[in-house]
């Protein structure tokens, strides 16, 4: 077979890492030569260009009286098997373990009815696992299809190991982290952006996330406030989601509502990026947090939690400091650490530029790349 593949990527289209990750590898690979067909019940935010090799299949959601709740998952299971046999894919590639893995993994019996073997990689991405894995509703539907599948990967090592603890899986997981195209980040200051939102003499704090609760966006508004009472800084909140109005809410409370901007779910978040000093995640749980790499890659320090998959990214004492969940005291003073030492916090900014230059696509692609080729018993 030839080393140029069809390629189909399932994936969630909203505001969020799983989607990211899955776009931005899609892309690549149709920069390679690939034919990628994306599938999904609406275009993913970030794929809004045009290339002959990629295509976009929307799941259609059928909406019947009779159906108190709508069966997403059999109509994504019917389009991924129309998508296949119609566009003779080679390899399925689902993010996110349900519905679409278990998706995947019913397409792949139906198709084997036509005489088809579709081979699926599933990549796990973390609260299918840590939030979701932990409900007993889901868990023999998540285990089945992390199972069945030809291949899996996750994230991080913690997230491997969370899997493991979980479930009773009979599957081999690769590790695969998340990764970024360095090239995107602008990792000059745009001095003119940075004169609008702060004076001069003002540091910049930045959080983007979906708002959801295990963001801990109200730890980001506690922590502002307490080091904008020694340091004078602003904070930009960039995302939307259910805890927007609890931290907007919040930072009116603490005094601090005019030194916070909530910008809503910019698409654009480099330009941001670049010109903030300190990325704030006080994530609950994080498998990897692709947002922290971001981040690194516009050389901006990271104050985050120690949860999940973050050490992984944010490296104690190098690029950031991480802190036990909650432990808001702590967040607020490292803060300060480094917004109170110039030198110390250029050498954090320099070192996380370093260490998020070791996720550059080129370093993560080949891996993807070769559990494709292996399940399509292509030569490298
Ligand atoms: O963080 C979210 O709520 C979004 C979530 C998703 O499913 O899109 O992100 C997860 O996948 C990302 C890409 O692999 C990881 O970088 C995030 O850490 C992970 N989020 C959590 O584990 C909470």
């Amino acid at each position: 077979m030839k080393n140029k593949l069809k390629i189909g990527i399932v994936c969630y289209p909203t505001y969020g890492g799983s989607g990211v990750v899955a776009t931005e590898l899609g892309i690549a690979l149709a920069e390679a030569g690939n034919e990628v067909h994306f599938i999904s019940y609406d275009q993913p935010f970030r794929l809004d260009l045009f290339s002959e090799k990629i295509y976009y299949h929307e799941v259609a959601v059928a909406d019947y009286p009779l159906f108190e709740f709508t069966p997403y998952e059999l109509n994504l299971t019917s389009k991924l098997v129309d998508v296949v046999l119609h566009e003779k894919l080679n390899i399925l590639h689902v993010h996110y373990a349900i519905p679409h893995a278990s998706a995947a993994v019913n397409a792949k019996q139906i198709l084997a009815t036509h005489g088809i073997n579709i081979p699926i990689i599933t990549t796990l991405h973390g609260t299918d696992i840590t939030l979701l894995g932990k409900d007993k509703s889901f868990k023999p539907v998540i285990e089945y299809a992390i199972n069945m599948s030809d291949s899996v990967t996750v994230v991080s090592e913690d997230l491997k190991r969370e899997t493991l603890d979980s479930f009773n899986i009979t599957n081999y997981i690769d590790t695969i982290p998340n990764f970024i195209d360095i090239d995107l980040y602008q990792q000059d200051l745009d001095v003119d952006l940075r004169r609008k939102i702060a004076k001069h003499d003002q540091f910049i704090l930045t959080h983007i996330s979906n708002f959801r609760q295990v963001k801990r966006v109200e730890d980001v508004i506690k922590i502002f406030a307490k080091v904008n009472k020694e340091i004078k800084c602003r904070l930009l909140m960039i995302g939307d989601g259910p805890d927007r109005l609890k931290a907007e809410e919040l930072s009116r409370k603490l005094g601090v509502s005019k030194d916070v901007e909530f910008l809503g779910k910019l698409k654009v978040i480099e330009k941001m990026l670049s010109i903030s000093d300190i990325f704030i995640l006080p994530s609950s749980t994080e498998s990897f947090g692709l947002v922290a790499l971001e981040a690194m890659a516009s050389k901006t320090a990271i104050i985050s939690t120690n949860s999940g998959g973050l050490s992984e990214v944010n490296i104690e004492g190098l690029t950031g400091f991480l802190s036990d969940v909650g432990d808001v005291e702590k967040m607020t003073r490292d803060t300060l650490k480094l917004l109170r030492d110039k030198s110390l916090l250029d050498t954090f900014k320099t070192n996380a530029l370093l260490h998020a230059k070791k996720f550059d696509i080129t370093n993560i692609l080949p891996k993807y790349k070769s559990i494709y080729y292996k399940l399509c018993n292509i030569e490298k």
